[in-house]
């Protein structure tokens, strides 16, 4: 098989490629090492911002976003048992959209199914060759035959245990990590959100975050020792967890009910550089991770899509390798600072081992001023909403 661009990975952000690839009229093929139900079943992202948005509509997949996302002007911070409202709209103009990812990744797939692209579930073994010349070819097993790929590029969009970023010689990469001593067990129910904005939760007893993804569905999440299993969690104990960090006007209205859905995600900050090897990108997760606080792994896979897409088109249209060439160091200007948000966010709300009384006074005070200062508060809604691409 030959096609212009071959890319791994099924998730938003080689599915959101294809799409955009395929407006431009670039020819490209998705292999994908699980179903697309099992892609579907991963419960991730909820908040998305404008620029995500955008890129989504312009790929064909922003309808039913625009239909049924829930808009937000602001989210609430509590601490000290006092909720704070930080109001985007008014500190910064814009809002962020409440769409789950599992909605986003449905909304791709129905998009490629209609416009014809090929998407080929249940790779496996793929692997990734002669990307430092240029001929580079993937080769993948399907239903145990061997196939090849011959291709003018290779778009790395496979997560952060996907095969092409551990492809690149260790001599060529560098990476930059963090990890996390704690993780987020967090909780889908067919409920009621226990309020119509997001709270992120300060408490001793660590950090809390109440979500959502429609009126009647909730999304909630409670920090956790690293190392905990979700099978130590029943449902009872996580509401008396949540109940415990709200307040008391949350306790009293949050509704509660049997989970549909359970899971523990570590957190890690994860940046590789660089981006660009030879005829190989790495896009989203394949390149970094960022602890979900600042709600931007997502977003961050949507401005290094929207930056490889552009980059390719203008390969192809413009006989230009101006965007390539500039693609790794303009991706990483924006990865960083989103990582340095997320780690704020994440240092600022949640209880490290070694936190202690002083440590926990430090937060209250960054918190204090946070909600007292326009600035402060500014600097919080434009990273929240979105630097600009
Ligand atoms: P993805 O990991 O989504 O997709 C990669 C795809 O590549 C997967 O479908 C995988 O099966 C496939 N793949 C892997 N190896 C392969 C191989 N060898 N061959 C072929 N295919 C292969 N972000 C937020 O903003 N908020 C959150 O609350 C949040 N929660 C998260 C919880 C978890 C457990 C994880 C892991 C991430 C979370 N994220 C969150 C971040 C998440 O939303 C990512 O940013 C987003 O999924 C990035 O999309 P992709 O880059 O497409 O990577
Ligand atoms: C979610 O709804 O899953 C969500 C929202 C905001 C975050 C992280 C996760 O910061």
């Amino acid at each position: 098989m030959r096609t212009q661009v071959a890319i791994i990975g099924a998730g938003p952000s080689g599915l959101l490629l294809g799409q955009l690839l395929h407006k431009h009229g670039i020819d490209n093929v998705i292999l994908e090492a699980r179903t697309g139900d099992y892609v579907l079943g991963r419960v991730r992202a909820g908040v998305v911002e404008k620029g995500t948005a955008d890129l989504l509509a312009e790929a064909g997949a922003g309808d039913r976003l625009k239909r049924e996302g829930l808009v937000h002007d602001g989210a609430e911070i509590s601490f000290s048992g006092e909720r704070h409202r930080i109001d985007f709209r008014e500190l910064t103009g814009k809002a962020v959209v409440v769409y789950g990812q599992t909605e986003i990744t449905r909304d791709l797939m129905d998009g490629r199914k209609a416009t014809g692209g090929k998407t080929i579930y249940e790779a496996a073994d793929v692997s990734l060759h002669d990307f430092d010349g240029n001929n580079p070819k993937v080769r993948y097993r399907k239903d145990g035959v061997e196939h090849e790929v011959a291709c003018d590029f290779i778009a790395g969009c496979d997560g952060y245990h996907g095969i092409s970023r551990r492809s690149v010689p260790s001599s060529s990469i560098k990476t930059f990590e963090r990890v996390y001593p704690f993780g987020w067990m967090g909780l889908l129910s067919e409920t009621p959100p226990v309020s119509h904005e997001l709270i992120y939760i300060h408490h001793t007893r660590g950090f809390a975050l109440c979500s959502m993804r429609s009126p009647t569905r909730s999304r909630y999440y409670v920090q956790c020792d690293a190392g905990d299993m979700t099978e130590n969690w029943s449902d009872q104990r996580f509401w008396d967890e949540l109940k415990a960090r709200l307040d008391q006007k949350g306790r009293d209205e949050l509704v509660t009910g049997p989970s549909i859905e359970k899971t523990i995600a570590p957190l890690r900050s994860f940046v590789a550089e660089p981006m660009r090897f030879g005829r190989l990108f790495l896009a989203g997760d394949a390149a970094h991770i960022v602890p979900p606080t600042g709600a931007k792994g997502l977003n961050l896979a949507a401005s290094d899509i929207h930056y490889l897409s552009k980059a390719l088109a203008e390969h192809y249209t413009e006989k230009s390798s101006a965007g390539i060439d500039g693609y790794s160091t303009r991706a990483l200007a924006r990865v960083w600072k989103a990582e340095r948000f997320s780690w704020w966010m994440t240092g600022l709300l949640h209880k490290f081992p070694d936190t202690g009384e002083f440590g926990e006074k430090m937060q209250l005070a960054e918190l204090e001023y946070l909600v007292s200062s326009k600035s402060a508060a500014t600097a919080l809604a434009e990273n929240y909403v979105g630097l600009p691409y």
